[in-house]
């Protein structure tokens, strides 16, 4: 773990005002050296945030066995310790959704009833804001990159066929024990992840030689970080950062995060428009195969590893 000052931190963690004339290269730029980076005047009114975190506390103060009954994770619906399949735990309970947040609604509404009308009102709302500044800024990138058309890659996120998924985290307060992990590290498999949590710290990123830095929350900002899909779709231009969660705070933690993914027949590959003459680092994949091989991987696995050329 390394300790900054203020000054550094906010060198380290770009600071995007998307109001800004230069954000779109400031962008651009935060994609290539961080691959993470807090977004302001983002336009998803705060009201949003607030209703939806309201309704996943209640949830979350539910007694076990009746959060129970939403799972097993399929991995969609709630889970608690056991993240993935293959053996990961966290000090993290959690919600898993598809983001048609109807078809989920279905399992939920049999077992809660009219608090499952409210989750899914206040989830559709604020998954349609945030996935509109998702393309918002995905189309910025394509500017800032100078690519054609400006929706190629947002429009993997707007198509009805996009495999996206919504997750709510909460890491109960855990005053007593320094450093326990409540999300061990990991990159994330989609194309862009957006996340909001409340004022609890615990995110922390891995800068390139391996040192953690905490990054402090801020409950009306939205953090971003490049996933795996997009490192590949630039040619490893951008950076799927590696992150990672500590629950060792009084105060108890939610995050809401939302992963912009393709469509499982998308073919995931270096954009032409960006190779000038380069070779592709990866062999070809579908999503359908990543996702295949995500599922089967640990947490802290370089996923994309099995799909780089040698
Ligand atoms: C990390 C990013 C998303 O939270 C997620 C996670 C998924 C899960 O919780 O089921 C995975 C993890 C994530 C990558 C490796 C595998 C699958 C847990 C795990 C051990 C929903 C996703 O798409 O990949």
């Amino acid at each position: 773990m390394v300790f900054l000052s203020k000054p550094a931190m906010e060198q380290l963690l770009p600071l995007i005002d998307l109001s800004e004339p230069d954000s779109q290269s400031q962008l651009v730029k935060a994609c290539e050296e961080v691959g993470f980076f807090k977004v302001i005047n983002h336009g998803v009114p705060f009201q949003f945030m607030a209703d939806l975190e309201s309704e996943a506390i209640k949830f979350f103060s539910l007694p076990l066995s009746d959060k129970e009954k939403a799972g097993p994770p399929d991995p969609f619906g709630y889970g608690h310790k056991n993240i993935g399949c293959t053996g990961d735990v966290g000090w993290v309970e959690y919600l898993l959704f598809t983001t048609d947040a109807d078809s989920i609604y279905h399992k939920f509404a049999s077992i809660f009833g009219e608090a499952a009308d409210r989750f899914r009102c206040v989830l559709n709302e604020y998954l349609s804001a945030v996935k509109k500044m998702a393309c918002r800024i995905l189309e910025m990138v394509a500017e800032g990159l100078k690519i054609q058309p400006r929706d190629v890659l947002s429009k993997l996120l707007m198509d009805e066929q996009s495999d996206s998924v919504f997750r709510v985290n909460h890491y109960p307060a855990r005053p007593e024990t320094e450093g326990l992990i409540g999300f061990g590290e990991h990159t994330d498999p989609q194309i862009i992840s957006v996340l909001r949590s409340n004022n609890t710290s615990g995110l922390q990123i891995s800068l390139k030689e391996g040192d953690w830095i905490s990054i402090p929350p801020d409950q009306y900002s939205f953090f971003i970080n490049v996933g795996d899909s997009l490192q590949v779709m630039t040619n490893g231009r951008f950076k799927s950062v590696r992150h990672r969660v500590v629950a060792n705070s009084p105060k108890s933690r939610l995050s809401m995060i939302y992963f912009g993914g393709p469509p499982l027949s998308e073919k995931i590959a270096p954009l032409p428009s960006l190779m000038e003459g380069e070779d592709s680092l990866y062999k070809e994949f579908t999503w359908f195969e990543y996702k295949k091989s995500v599922y089967n991987s640990r947490l802290a696995d370089n996923r994309l590893g099995l799909f780089e050329k040698i």
